[in-house]
């Protein structure tokens, strides 16, 4: 009954933000409880022993069979880069557009599944903290290539570049080649690389699904993660006064239309090449984690009011072109293979039945 009161308020704030037809998707999940919320920690929280399970859970995906086809797409080999194709598939869709945050706490949530399903996998998506760690990622538990994180930083590469974007320079950080040491040590990757600049609103670029086996590499860049993924972003972002504040900060930095980065891009742009392609990023193990501080930091802002919690702005076209779709909450999102298509609306609260998850 409880559940069932609790509900009901939240309908009655939705009322006065979205037109009645959608009721019944905030009806759909109840709350969940304490019994049935999985609890997802910070890296450093977790003990040494729970960081090897989730990279060998990891590493298990990446021996599973895909499910996606050989022929369709002759880039994916293991169920890891089922995870990476999907991503590449709806890229231009599900960034700087209405969708990011939905799709993609969606797209991990299917991760974690996957994790506990497929490979045995007790615990629940960690996250990465960004401003923890923000002054020395090499020095961080995440990345300081020890057996109990998510490998550290590339071999030297004298060939890395600054990077120019909009009125800023990059510097390059402090590695570039591949990845050596800790659990992800030459590790192969298939799919991309793509370029930075986007070509087409409209078509998946190339290299598109091709067989591009290489080396995982990694270029730790303190510059960025400090300038872009400080306390201080993180405290503006919580500060937010509305949802298309709220994803200016995440995406442009300085908060402006023209800003370059955000939050979102520095966790992308401080770990180097292989997390900074747009489309093919998930190969970078860190991926999940840098997103699932993104989604911590949308779930804790979606509680703060009621006016948050089904807040959207934006289209479902990447950078929100005057002709793309406005998305509702019953715009629906496709997911491949990996799961049924759900409308934004389903997404909308970690803490109702379908998912049953909250942040430490
Ligand atoms: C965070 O970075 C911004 C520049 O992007 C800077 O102005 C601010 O002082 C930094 N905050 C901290 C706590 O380092
Ligand atoms: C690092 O990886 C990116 C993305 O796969 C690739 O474009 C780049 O050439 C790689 N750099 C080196 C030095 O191998
Ligand atoms: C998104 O927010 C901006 C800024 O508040 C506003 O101008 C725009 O109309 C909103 N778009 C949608 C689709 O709600
Ligand atoms: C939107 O406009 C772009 C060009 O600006 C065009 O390529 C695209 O097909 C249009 N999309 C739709 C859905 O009309
Ligand atoms: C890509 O999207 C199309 C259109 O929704 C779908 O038919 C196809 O199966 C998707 N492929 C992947 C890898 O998700
Ligand atoms: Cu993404």
């Amino acid at each position: 009954m409880v559940a069932f009161y609790q509900s009901w308020l939240v309908v009655l704030g939705l009322l006065a933000v979205v037109d009645s037809s959608l009721i019944d998707i905030s009806l759909d999940g109840q709350l969940c409880g304490d019994y049935n919320t999985a609890i997802r920690k910070e890296w450093g929280e977790l003990k040494r022993a729970e960081r090897i399970d989730y990279t060998d859970a990891v590493l298990c995906m990446q021996r599973q069979p895909q499910h996606l086809p050989r022929e369709e797409y002759p880039g994916v080999r293991n169920r890891f880069d089922d995870f990476v194709a999907t991503h590449i598939n709806y890229t231009l869709s599900v960034h700087y557009s209405g969708l990011f945050l939905p799709w993609h706490r969606h797209f991990l949530w299917l991760w974690e599944t996957a994790l506990r399903d497929e490979c045995g996998y007790s615990g629940y998506l960690p996250y990465w903290d960004w401003p923890l760690w923000s002054e020395n990622l090499k020095a961080s538990p995440l990345f300081d290539c020890s057996d109990s994180s998510l490998s550290g930083d590339g071999e030297p590469n004298p060939g890395e570049q600054s990077i120019h974007g909009g009125t800023v320079t990059l510097p390059p950080g402090t590695g570039g080649g591949c990845v050596r040491c800790g659990p992800f040590k030459d590790m192969e990757i298939h799919l991309g690389p793509f370029d930075r600049n986007i070509v087409s609103f409209n078509e998946i670029p190339a290299p598109g699904f091709d067989y591009n086996p290489r080396c995982f590499n990694r270029s730790l860049n303190n510059f960025v993660s400090m300038n872009y993924d400080n306390e201080t972003i993180v405290d503006r972002l919580l500060a937010a006064t509305d949802i298309a504040d709220f994803q200016t900060v995440m995406d442009h930095w300085p908060a402006r239309p023209d800003g370059v980065l955000g939050a979102h891009g520095g966790g992308h742009f401080s770990l180097g090449a292989t997390l900074q392609d747009l489309f093919s990023s998930p190969q970078d193990p860190a991926f999940m984690l840098h997103h699932a501080m993104i989604d911590r930091l949308w779930s804790i802002w979606q509680g703060q009011e009621e006016s948050h919690r089904y807040a959207l702005n934006g289209t479902s076209t990447i950078l929100n072109p005057p002709n793309g779709t406005i998305v509702t909450l019953d715009t629906v999102m496709e997911f491949g293979v990996l799961g049924r298509p759900r409308s934004v609306g389903e997404t909308m609260d970690p803490g109702r039945d379908g998912y049953c998850y909250s942040y430490t």
